[in-house]
């Protein structure tokens, strides 16, 4: 039988295991990004490990998320950054050049290849026919010293589709259409692969909408087929040298199918407080909206903002509807300048930010109390843009460029037809705001300011476990719970003991102070636990607390191997009625989980000594991940081995 788009790359770079679902594999890594919330401590353990040089084909560095600079912080990390990145040979994109995923998709990325990144989005690049997977800041530092990327085989689900996309409707109408078919736990375990005559009538920038948003879903990663419409972009971007085609065999097989027909959809979109909260426009019409955002690293292509600049040409934003728009990247927005649609963004009253994240990670912008704020970004967790009462949409650009005019939530299609753009011939392209690094970096001097202090380090997993619950939370807890992010916390993204006091607190603000005084314990969780972003943060900080097992009804990818790789321990429920039994302040003991581990067990008995019950817990460990915990995390673990 022939091979899938995923299976042909990943079978090229296995250096471990066999493609079995289920089992674990460990394959090379090609390219690594990082950005900055998340870098600086993936750096600091890269420099740990001692290694002179980076030894993949290329790593890169972006300066993206903490960007608004309120103190020295955030400005300190970025010349460590930038020091760190000269002397280890890595390539670094400065603050203003744009969002990693977008910047990385236009020059970088490289079709048939792997990449690995410090941020759940790193699947953006599967929109060139890449393997792009987002995973912990930890993991990419070994992957940078040439360490191979280890994972449980997923599952392939193809996405077939059909038809084309009709006027109005989007690529994101295609991944919100699917959030809603397969929910924010439906991807968890699984490669979701594109295919289907519809693909053909995808750009590249749109494919990058359909497979960043993928990470919404759980999967590990999604991907499209390298095709004639991927060395046409690659050719756009001067860069047609390195494509190649990677497309999936006739024969080719999958564990699941979905079907979406293109010219069925209609503008959609994800209500608060979640992405797969999927209605259509239509449905929630007239809605008094306060705010818009337009950017992110799932709309802000030029196609986005051309698009953008059309519906707004010679109209006024509404006087109730504060919009702000945010180019992906620096090429994008000399593109717009050099266009004209940037003088129609201003000239409608659009207000503009630079190429970065910004209000997508609660970096400004937060909207008004209850206010609803409509945004072509990729979540809409309650309180993630820095206000607890705001109401987020998730729509395409179309929607939100509709919805500034008329200060409602508004489908599209009533302006009438569909604005019509013409790109140039050729893209933009001008490599100058990223910086090569140093031929010999052994003289290079990394330049540390006095926020940023050395990454903590677990101790051996002990013989037992004995702890409070310190907190009991439901299904679909986020990261953006655990670990919150906004202009306040992410400047201490470097400095852990500082971060750590806000640990869980938008669930609970006595969390960090309670676990301290404490001295540790345990945290119950449901289902789907530590979905969202990749920041290692919401391990460390908790393992800095005394945190030392999560148990849980079932886990997010990235958050468990997260941590794995600090040293505490995932257990999962095996009947969902022991999770009912447990109550904040119980306190649990596990005895004689070290030894459970040694031996490869796949249960261990836990005892409610408050409620003076046992009740068994599995081990969904793989054998790697068991010696990683009972060393203490992977820094231990890679020490021994
Ligand atoms: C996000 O969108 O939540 C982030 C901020 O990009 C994170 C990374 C981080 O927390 O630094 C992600 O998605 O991984
Ligand atoms: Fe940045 Fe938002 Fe994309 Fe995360 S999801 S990388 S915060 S733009």
């Amino acid at each position: 039988m022939g091979r899938n788009v995923a299976q042909k790359i990943l079978k090229e770079h296995l250096v471990e295991g066999r493609l079995v679902p289920g089992k674990e594999i460990a394959i090379r890594i090609d390219q690594t990004l990082t950005q900055d919330a998340t870098g600086t401590m993936a750096y600091l353990q890269f420099e740990a490990m001692g290694i002179p040089r980076v030894r993949t084909k290329l790593s890169v560095s972006y300066v993206d998320h903490n960007t608004l600079q309120t103190g020295f912080e955030n400005a300190d990390d970025h010349r460590f950054l930038q020091s760190v990145a000269a002397k280890y040979g890595i390539y670094f994109s400065r603050p203003g050049n744009g969002i990693c995923h977008q910047v990385h998709l236009e020059r970088f990325g490289v079709p048939g290849e792997t990449l690995l990144g410090s941020d759940s989005h790193t699947p953006t690049g599967g929109g060139l026919g890449m393997l792009a997977i987002g995973a912990g800041g930890l993991d990419v530092a070994v992957a940078m010293g040439g360490g191979a990327f280890h994972l449980v085989m997923p599952e392939i689900v193809n996405v077939n589709l059909t038809g084309q996309l009709g006027p109005w409707v989007s690529a994101k109408d295609v991944i919100l259409e699917l959030l809603r078919i397969l929910t924010v736990k439906g991807g968890v375990g699984k490669i979701i692969e594109y295919g289907g005559e519809g693909v053909a009538t995808l750009s590249v920038p749109q494919r990058a909408t359909i497979t960043n948003m993928g990470a919404e879903l759980g999967a590990t990663t999604s991907l499209f087929p390298s095709d004639r419409v991927t060395r046409k972009y690659l050719r756009w971007q001067q860069r047609e040298a390195c494509w190649r085609r990677v497309e999936a065999s006739k024969t080719a097989a999958y564990d699941e199918r979905v079907e979406i027909n293109l010219s069925e959809l209609e503008p959609l979109t994800a209500q608060p407080h979640s992405p797969d909260n999927v209605c259509k426009v239509r449905d929630i019409e007239g809605m008094e909206v306060s705010q818009i955002a337009i950017g992110s690293c799932t709309n802000s292509s030029l196609a986005d903002l051309e698009t953008v600049a059309a519906i707004l040409r010679g109209r006024k934003v509404h006087p109730n509807v504060s919009l702000v728009i945010s180019p992906g990247s620096r090429q994008v927005f000399e593109m717009i300048a050099r266009s004209g649609a940037l003088a129609d963004l201003i000239s409608s009253g659009a207000r503009i930010l630079e190429s970065s994240c910004g209000p997508c990670i609660g970096m400004g912008q937060a909207p008004p109390t209850e206010g609803v704020s409509i945004r072509t970004f990729n979540r809409n967790f309650k309180g993630r843009t820095g206000t607890p009462s705001g109401q987020v949409y998730l729509t395409s650009p179309e929607v939100a460029a509709a919805s500034a005019i008329e200060g409602k939530m508004t489908d599209p299609r009533r302006l009438g037809e569909s604005p019509q753009i013409r790109l140039p011939r050729r893209a933009l392209v001008d490599d100058g705001m990223i910086i090569p690094p140093a031929e010999d970096g052994s003289d290079v001097e990394v330049i540390r300011g006095p926020n940023i202090r050395p990454c903590p380090i677990n101790t051996e997993l002990p013989e037992s476990i004995r702890g409070e619950v310190l907190l009991k939370v439901g299904d679909n807890i986020t990261t953006d719970h655990i670990m919150p992010a906004g202009a306040k916390i992410l400047p201490l993204r470097s400095n852990i003991p500082e971060i750590s006091k806000h640990v869980f607190s938008g669930v609970d603000p006595t969390f960090s102070q309670r676990a301290q005084e404490k001295g540790g314990g345990v945290i119950v969780g449901g289902g789907n636990y530590g979905q969202g972003s990749s920041r290692e943060h919401a391990a460390l900080a908790p393992m800095h607390l005394g945190v030392k097992a999560v148990i849980a009804k079932a886990f997010a990818r990235i958050h468990k191997a997260n941590l794995v790789n600090f040293g505490i321990v995932p257990l999962t429920f095996v009947r969902e009625e022991d999770y009912d039994g447990i109550q904040q302040g119980d306190v649990m003991e596990i005895p004689d989980l070290r030894d459970a581990l040694s031996r490869r067990g796949n249960q261990v008995a836990v005892r409610n000594l408050t409620k003076d019950r046992t009740f068994a817990a599995a081990i969904e460990l793989t054998a790697r991940e068991a010696d990683i915990i009972l060393a203490g995390g992977l820094l231990n673990y890679t020490r021994l081995h």
